[in-house]
């Protein structure tokens, strides 16, 4: 139901600024079966990257639109050569979701300079020229962070003292430093204290590995905050293997609430879940065929998302999609 509101949204959004939405005639490329976009894919690092390359996939393939896929493996050098063969290709709108946030502008200009427009879908840059690019879709991560802040004050209101540990995702991410930016802006209370903070890189092992650290260094943890979920449950299986319970013993919180995350949400062993949506497709097709089309979209298109407990994790499973 979210999605389609989401795309209701933006089919909104374009029309509001274009008159018509669906005025792209015949002869300027815009009609969608024309076109080409460039897509460079972070990697396939989680159940969310998996989900939201399948949602990208689907949506270009169910509009008859040629999409050209490049995966970059988690590799910023990867992403800059799959963006400058898309340059040379010509293709006619390139849209990619940024490993990190800096390092961008040079290649950005070099789109700008050959006429094709570029949409950051999920991941932001952080260029001061905003011109280099038409459009930013995907979530407010630095809210994603204090949604995850404001359970955990919640959570602990009684508590006299409470150790935190951090799993990070990539870093120089946009998600990496805004998670960590919201919590930080919420969880303020001097009885808080975040003990360990290390990157797992959105990955399952990567969390897992960081885990067994945290818990040979310190006996006394009472908080994992998991930037997403499949390091969350890299953490669970940690604090198994060193014999505790996870949920109960040592509360997590994560970022995703992919389906894997919701089950173990609805178990019992994350205790908490902020919603960060993959499903970019459908709006990713209409911002690419406005813009191959020279309509004007929103700068900022940002995904309506929930968050979840325990509770709310059992009602929703069986409607997941991802
Ligand atoms: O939370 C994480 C993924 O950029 C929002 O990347 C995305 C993040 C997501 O690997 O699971």
């Amino acid at each position: 139901m979210k999605k389609f509101i989401g795309i209701a949204a933006v089919g909104a959004i374009l029309v509001a600024l274009t008159g018509c939405a669906t005025d792209a005639g015949p002869g300027d490329g815009a009609a969608s079966g024309d076109i080409v976009v460039g897509f460079s894919q972070v990697g396939a690092e989680s159940g969310w990257r998996t989900a939201n390359t399948k949602s990208i996939q689907g949506a270009f393939e169910d509009a008859g639109i040629e999409l050209k896929f490049s995966d970059a493996q988690g590799k910023q050098e990867n992403q800059i050569k799959a963006l400058r063969s898309f340059i040379q290709q010509g293709v006619d709108v390139i849209a990619f979701s940024p490993v990190v946030e800096t390092g961008w502008d040079t290649v950005l200009l070099e789109a700008k300079d050959a006429g094709i427009p570029v949409v950051l879908t999920d991941r932001s840059v952080d260029s001061e020229d905003e011109t280099l690019y038409e459009s930013f879709l995907g979530s407010d991560f630095i809210l994603e962070g204090e949604k995850a802040g404001d359970w955990v004050n919640t959570e602990f209101a009684d508590a006299d003292k409470v150790n935190i540990v951090e799993l990070q995702g990539t870093t120089g991410a946009a998600p990496a430093n805004d998670r960590a930016e919201g919590f930080r802006n919420v969880v303020t209370d001097p009885k808080f204290e975040i003990i360990a903070s290390q990157t797992g890189d959105f990955t399952r092992a990567g969390g897992k590995q960081v885990m067994e650290a945290f818990l040979k260094a310190n006996s006394d943890i009472d908080l994992v905050y998991a930037h997403n979920d499949d390091m969350g449950l890299g953490a669970i299986e940690a604090i198994e293997a060193a014999g505790l319970v996870p949920g109960e013993d040592i509360k997590i919180v994560t970022v995703d609430a992919v389906k894997d995350g919701m089950t173990a949400l609805a178990d019992g062993k994350i205790n908490f879940i902020v919603e960060c949506s993959p499903l970019l497709g459908p709006q990713l097709v209409e911002i690419a065929t406005a813009v191959a089309a020279g309509d004007e979209v929103e700068k900022r298109i940002v995904t309506e998302e929930t968050t979840f407990d325990q509770e709310q994790a059992k009602e929703a499973l069986p409607d997941r999609q991802y």
